[in-house]
């Protein structure tokens, strides 16, 4: 920085110095050559969009096709969350846990303040304050977030409150404020030209538990750069929530409204790109007259027990951070009002129009796009090499708000009371399309030997079974053992458990063709759920939890035979014997902090099988 820290930051719309204080540090760490205080404006929204449109970042979209919407594409090592780079710096490592990257703290920061030295150089230094959770609520948390990307500023605008309001509420000095450390780690020499994607090789995300903070170093993508995302709404919230007695996590929430305008919450735990925002966003099929489905949140569930035991949940977001392939008007309608306008995409193919495409939008494809790498792509040049045009974990960031379906108490600072939990995973064998948990311990079982086939969410191979404990194995910001005993202790604090139950909408026969067709289908599974937790339906007792019935669903509509429904629900022995040999694999792995209960729960399966 040419001139003084506190030159740059003459009138900094805070009064609270520690903010003030840790911004100058920082700036004198990094080096930018500005600072801009973000308020949150839709002017500033729109310089911001127009500057990374100068920088060749953003291409704006065909006004009349896609109003307000913005094309950017990333440089090709930095597509997805990268979680070996992904770190839980405890003070001790067994905090971390195994299914945690750990380094000790004093040895990371000494790394960290290498990295960050002077890494802002030639950039702007942006202070983004924003809270997860609506302004104000009880339930919300607030953090800021330095970043040297403008491409994260106006991403996180549309995931987050932030700006003004945001420092208003710091200035109250009620909360507990998260520093977020953000640098694509690409400094540039003085008249050096910039790329359209700058980032480093070398990457560090790494989290603080005690000392709640966050520094984020190499990445512009995703969950490696919105840091109000996976890092602090679930990796440093599950220790917040851990310490304060309420849940961080990784779930949609969504509200069932039956025709007599009875309301029921869910909240669903599925790995990244399992679907999540198709459920949530699930429009109900033929046959549901006066059914509705109800949008509070695609990712992210924030769960306290309120002051009757009842356990209430809000989204802690403000926008949908999407996987676009596989989105259409078919499967997912509201998804695509959603993002029809305002929107950020991220690596999809760019049509000639000045539209965008991506696999699975439209039946036919366009007849030349650009693809996510902005190659020529046809559909003959897509046969002939097997590439995609748009990437798999291409995304599109839209606000919650423009989503038809969203529900009337989103924003609710209260949350909404939540009567099931849903876990689920990709499963193509063993694990039926929907069973009930007997009890909240069985259920815990059952969220923490979840397994799913992985997907691109994330770096690494695709479709290979691993567990993934409730969804979080990317996310658990602390010992997952210990996080499983938080869930069984959550139990005493409540007057009424939520239901818990598992869906799998993957399973296939032995020709490797789905049996089930998902998508707005799912509602049918949905009202079984909603009838089991409001006392109606029936069901029958496995070895793995309670089924249902083929009489139990609402079939009108959907000719499905009691045959392929057999087939879905079967739970065959010889199958979940090897599933349980999986179960035990995770549970070596974390026994020496696992709760008794675990083992019990394993005991009593074993024992039923
Ligand atoms: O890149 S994100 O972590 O925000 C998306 C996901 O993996 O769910
Ligand atoms: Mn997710």
């Amino acid at each position: 920085m040419t001139s003084s820290a506190t030159d740059i930051l003459a009138t900094p719309p805070t009064t609270n110095k520690h903010l003030i204080r840790w911004v100058e540090k920082m700036a004198d760490l990094c080096q930018p050559d500005n600072v801009h205080w973000i308020d949150g404006s839709q002017e500033e929204y729109e310089q911001l969009c127009d500057q990374l449109v100068k920088a060749g970042t953003f291409f704006p979209l065909n006004e009349e096709l896609w109003p307000g919407c913005f094309y950017a594409r990333s440089a090709p090592n930095d597509v997805a969350r990268v979680e070996d780079r992904t770190f839980i710096c405890s003070l001790s490592k067994d905090n971390a846990g195994p299914t945690n990257n750990w380094e000790d703290p004093f040895v990371m920061r000494r790394k960290l303040k290498q990295l960050f030295r002077g890494s802002m150089r030639g950039r702007t230094m942006y202070v983004l304050p924003f809270s997860m959770g609506p302004v104000g609520s009880p339930m919300s948390q607030i953090g800021v977030q330095l970043t040297d990307s403008a491409y994260a500023v106006v991403n996180m605008r549309i995931m987050a409150r932030v700006g003004a309001p945001v420092f208003a509420e710091i200035d109250k000095d009620i909360k507990r404020v998260v520093p977020c450390l953000h640098s694509v780690g690409a400094p540039l020499l003085p008249g050096q030209k910039d790329v359209s994607w700058p980032c480093n090789d070398e990457k560090y995300i790494v989290h603080f538990p005690e000392t709640r903070e966050i520094w984020s170093y190499g990445s512009g993508y995703g969950g490696n750069a919105l840091l109000g995302k996976k890092c602090f709404a679930l990796r440093i919230a599950s220790n917040i929530a851990r310490d304060e007695g309420w849940m961080a996590e990784h779930m949609l929430i969504l509200g069932v409204e039956s025709p007599t305008h009875e309301k029921t919450y869910v909240a669903a735990a599925f790995p990244s790109a399992c679907g999540k925002t198709n459920f949530a966003m699930l429009i109900p099929p033929e046959g549901f007259n006066g059914w509705k489905v109800w949008t509070v949140g695609d990712d992210i569930a924030w769960i306290k027990p309120d002051a009757a035991g009842k356990l209430r949940a809000i989204n802690p977001e403000a926008g949908f951070f999407g996987v676009a392939p596989g989105t259409s008007a078919k499967t997912n309608p509201n998804a695509m009002t959603t993002l029809a306008r305002n929107t950020i995409f991220t690596n999809v193919a760019l049509t000639p129009e000045g539209g965008v495409w991506w696999e699975g939008m439209t039946e036919k494809p366009p007849k030349e796009c650009l693809d996510w790498r902005g190659e020529k792509w046809t559909p003959a040049i897509g046969k002939s090499t097997g590439k995609p045009a748009a990437h798999p974990n291409g995304r599109f960031t839209a606000p919650a708000s423009q989503c038809p379906s969203i529900d009337s108490e989103w924003e609710n600072p209260e949350g909404v009371p939540i009567s099931a939990i849903i876990f689920g995973g990709r499963r193509a064998t063993t694990m039926p399309l929907v069973y009930q948990a007997f009890n909240w311990s069985a259920g815990v079982y059952m969220g923490a030997t979840m397994g799913s086939e992985t997907t691109a969410a994330a770096g690494g191979a695709v479709g290979k079974v691993r567990r993934d404990p409730m969804a979080m194995l990317p996310f658990c910001g602390y010992h997952m053992a210990d996080y499983f005993r938080h869930w069984l202790k959550m139990q005493r604090n409540l007057s009424s458990t939520p239901r818990i139950f598992h869906v799998n909408w993957f399973r296939k026969d032995a020709d490797g063709k789905f049996l089930w067709p998902g998508y707005s289908e799912n509602m049918r599974v949905l009202k079984w759920i909603v009838d089991r937790v409001r006392g109606r339906a029936l069901s029958k007792e496995t070895p793995i939890g309670w089924t249902p019935f083929y009489d139990d669903i609402h079939w009108d509509g959907l000719d499905f035979s009691r045959t392929t429904f057999d087939a879905l629900q079967t739970v065959d022995r010889d199958q979940w014997k090897q599933e349980v040999m999986g179960h035990e694999e995770l549970f070596l792995a974390l026994h020496d902090h696992l709760p008794p209960e675990m083992i019990y729960e394993r005991e009593l399966l074993i024992c039923r099988l």
